[in-house]
């Protein structure tokens, strides 16, 4: 039996990828900060099946914690998934918050790194895999996109690099570039805003949670010889827009 560790376990693409592995017989290890939705999935499919860590993984002492603490059964991980991040504020760089832009650095680079580094031995003992995911925001700039784009460039980059220095080891790195899909995403991007969220996404058929999941099941189910390093994924409605120019009046 084989072990997933996912990060963002609660909502969105976490929770649907927990679920996916979950359901085809792999011990999880679901990772978030709201302790009730993990409960859910443990309820749901059992504490053999799923083992839940409640911390925030900006915090290192209690991420550190949660691995050390990791009872048997649930310690050997073949998988990491660096799902959990956040995009926040939709405002212009002059106009953002600067405490919002670190929240987004801490989360989406500094916990995604620092829990990479700690799980890096055992997933080269073991040939494991990694999957990040990113965004296309990483590679297609657009206004209000700012750190949050940053950050996600950051992703599709580390996990490009990564791939240099495991060369050799076994391990895969795949780094996934979803376009819009409807999770809380937008919530929590605009402050709690569900008409905002619920416009955004109106008749734009957007991804799903479990478009994701399936991309990461299949990308974790392939042969070991076979490493898919990155897959841009958009919606059929979702396409770039093209360039600005600002005209002298
Ligand atoms: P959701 O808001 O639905 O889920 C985000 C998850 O991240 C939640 O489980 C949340 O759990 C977790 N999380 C956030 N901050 C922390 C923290 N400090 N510590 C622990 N867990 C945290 O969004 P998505 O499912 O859409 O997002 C998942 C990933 O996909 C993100 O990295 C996002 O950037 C990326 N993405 C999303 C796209 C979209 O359009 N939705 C497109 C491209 C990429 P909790 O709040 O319980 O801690
Ligand atoms: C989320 C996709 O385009 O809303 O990463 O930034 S986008």
């Amino acid at each position: 039996m084989q072990t997933v560790l996912v990060t963002g376990a609660s909502a969105g693409f976490g929770a649907a990828i927990a679920a996916q592995f979950a359901a085809h017989g792999w011990r999880v290890v679901a990772c978030a900060r709201r302790a009730e939705r993990l409960a859910a999935l443990t309820g749901r499919f059992g504490q053999q099946r799923v083992h839940a860590c409640a911390f925030d993984l900006r915090d290192e002492a209690a991420l550190r914690a949660a691995l050390a603490a990791l009872p048997d059964g649930f310690r050997d991980l073949d998988l990491l998934v660096n799902n959990a991040g956040l995009a926040l504020g939709t405002g212009k760089a002059q106009a953002s918050d600067l405490a919002q832009w670190r929240q987004m650095i801490d989360t989406n680079v500094t916990a995604l790194v620092t829990l990479t580094r700690l799980l890096l031995p055992q997933l080269i003992e073991r040939r494991g895999a990694i999957v990040n995911i990113s965004s296309i925001s990483g590679t297609h700039p657009y206004p209000g996109g700012n750190v949050y784009g940053g950050t996600k460039a950051f992703v599709t980059q580390f996990s490009a690099n990564l791939r240099c220095d495991l060369h050799g080891t076994g391990v895969r790195v795949s780094n996934i570039e979803p376009g819009m899909a409807e999770t809380e995403f937008t919530l929590v991007r605009t402050g709690g805003d569900q008409a905002a969220s619920d416009k955004l996404y109106a008749g734009a058929h957007p991804i799903t949670g479990q478009d994701i999941a399936e991309t990461v099941w299949w990308i974790a189910n392939l042969p070991p010889h076979l490493d898919v390093t990155r897959v841009e994924v958009m919606p059929v409605s979702q396409s770039p827009a093209g360039l600005q120019v600002a005209r002298d009046p």
